[in-house]
């Protein structure tokens, strides 16, 4: 076997470990979610605590598990493939999974057997007001859980940039700074594919270390060394590592939009140097703005409030960067619509539909109306599945093909697949949307009252849905199967 295919080989089989347990995640939390629907029209029942606990057991699961856990194993294969050098250390790699998995497992006895049900951002102090719903020992779990899935997360994003780096080229250029200069002869020096990755890189580290220091205080508090977390600092440190944590998803799912559409038209994606200033921008101000999740809380200063506001615009800027080149190319250049294009594209407007709505969430005036609706449930998982799980679906079919040199299973119950996951969300999020403006309040596991209609009209939508991930799931497990007997 040559060296190249050798360390692509590598980077296949860890990518493929992180992928099957991403998906499997995935699956499991989206039936939750799915389950949690239905329970708010009454056609099943949950008791009360068992609604807060799978509540924070699928958001918990599908983004972190799932989303994070998908993307970090895409990472790898892009990321060798863009270099074409090998994974700067593969033990770090596994690592990573095997501290990431243990995290997942103590946040699953945590929840299940613990009880445990303050949400997936579980805000200070709900944690220690249990009202004898959960015992303290299922907080201690669940941080020690999430500290875990940080420690994961810290090794992932090292590894990303020593990748980076070992494959000879600058962290710092890797983050947009090149591009201040105008364009040498002869183009950058930097891949452009690799610039969400080494910017979302940068964020997380940053990002963990005060959500760390909050996790220990967490913990003596649950060891009862320590009592008065001031609460709203508590918050808006949640918040900081709690935004870009989303970028964990957000990011390298744009560098896999970059990566297909230089593939599938064959060329370099048109905008470089705008596209890396708008991600230069994104270097400093990702790591800014979870303050914005706190406008409510009155007390926090004014300048606080009114800078959220500004930054927050701000960070739109690489999105925006993103959604212009990516078009754009498209648009100007010949390509095949294959599957992986149709993703691609359904996901661009997803994308559009998720920033709108989270132009409505980062302005104050409008936030007052939807802060803690439905609306923001809506904007999320329009976020969560119509841009970021369609941009994940698309490089999983592309890469697949590459993993197993054979063609999809069949193509057209992907497309099946992918018009019911498409319809289907758009429709369960959309009545959401409406809940939400109409006062719907988020995280309660009966429908407000006189919008309960709403709730059953998402439940075919939201069934639509599971069927197009499941049937989504089986095309990719099929041809990863073929691919093996071709072997
Ligand atoms: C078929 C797909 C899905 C369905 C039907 C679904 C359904 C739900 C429901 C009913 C809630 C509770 C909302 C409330 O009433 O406050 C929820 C919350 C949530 N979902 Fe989903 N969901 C799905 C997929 C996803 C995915 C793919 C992600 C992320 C990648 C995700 C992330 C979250 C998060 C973070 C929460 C908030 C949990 C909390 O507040 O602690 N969901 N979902
Ligand atoms: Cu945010």
């Amino acid at each position: 076997m040559t060296e190249k295919k050798q360390h692509l080989e590598e980077a296949k089989e860890l990518s493929m470990g992180y992928f099957l347990t991403g998906m499997v995640i995935l699956l499991i939390a989206t039936l939750l979610g799915f389950l949690k629907r239905l329970s708010q029209t009454g056609i099943i029942e949950f008791r009360a605590t068992s609604w807060y606990t799978l509540m924070t057991l699928h958001g918990m699961a599908a983004f972190v598990g799932g989303g994070v856990f998908l993307c970090m194993g895409l990472t790898w294969y892009v990321l060798v493939n863009v270099l074409d050098k090998p994974l700067h250390s593969t033990k770090l790699v596994k690592l990573g999974y095997y501290i990431f998995m243990t995290g997942v497992a103590l946040i699953v006895i945590a929840t299940l057997f613990g009880n445990y049900a303050a949400s997936w951002v579980f805000l200070h102090p709900l944690s220690f007001e249990a009202a004898g719903a959960w015992d303290n020992w299922a907080v201690i779990v669940w941080v020690l859980g999430v500290i875990c899935a940080g420690v994961a997360i810290l090794i992932v994003e090292f590894e990303v940039l020593l990748t980076i780096k070992s494959a000879g080229y600058s962290i710092i250029n890797a983050v947009g700074v090149e591009a201040l200069a105008p364009e040498p002869e002869g183009g950058y020096k930097t891949p452009v594919v690799l610039v969400p990755f080494a910017v979302n890189a940068v964020g997380m580290i940053i990002a963990t270390i005060p959500f760390a220091g909050l996790l220990i205080a967490f913990l003596l508090q649950g060891f009862g060394l320590v009592s008065n977390i001031d609460a709203l600092l508590a918050k808006n440190i949640l918040w900081w590592f709690g935004h870009p944590v989303v970028y964990a998803l957000l990011f390298p799912s744009a560098g896999f939009g970059y990566y297909m559409v230089e593939r599938l038209t064959g060329g370099k994606i048109i905008g470089e140097r705008l596209t890396k200033i708008a991600w230069f921008v994104a270097v400093a101000v990702q790591n800014i703005i979870g303050s914005h999740h706190v406008y409510q809380d009155l007390v926090n200063p004014l300048p606080v409030h009114v800078s959220q506001q500004i930054l927050t615009y701000a960070i739109t800027i690489p999105s925006l960067a993103s959604l212009y080149v990516i078009i754009g190319t498209l648009y100007l250049r010949k390509f095949e619509w294959d599957i992986s294009a149709k993703f691609l594209f359904l996901s661009i407007l997803g994308w559009i539909l998720a920033g709108l709505s989270g132009v409505v969430n980062a302005t104050i005036f409008w936030n007052v109306y939807i802060h803690n609706t439905l609306w923001i449930v809506a904007h999320f998982h329009a976020m969560a599945i119509l841009n970021i799980m369609m941009m994940l679906a698309a490089i999983s079919y592309f890469l697949i093909r590459d993993y197993t040199g054979t063609e999809l299973y069949n193509e057209k119950l992907a497309r099946i697949g992918m018009w019911h996951i498409y319809i289907g969300v758009m429709g369960f999020v959309h009545m959401w949307f409406i809940q939400g403006i109409m006062g719907g309040i988020r995280r309660s596991m009966t429908s407000t009252p006189n919008l309960g209609l709403y709730t059953w009209l998402s439940i075919p939508f939201a069934l639509a849905a599971l069927i197009g991930f499941w049937l989504s799931v089986f095309v990719i497990l099929k041809t990863i199967q073929n691919g093996k007997q071709n072997e």
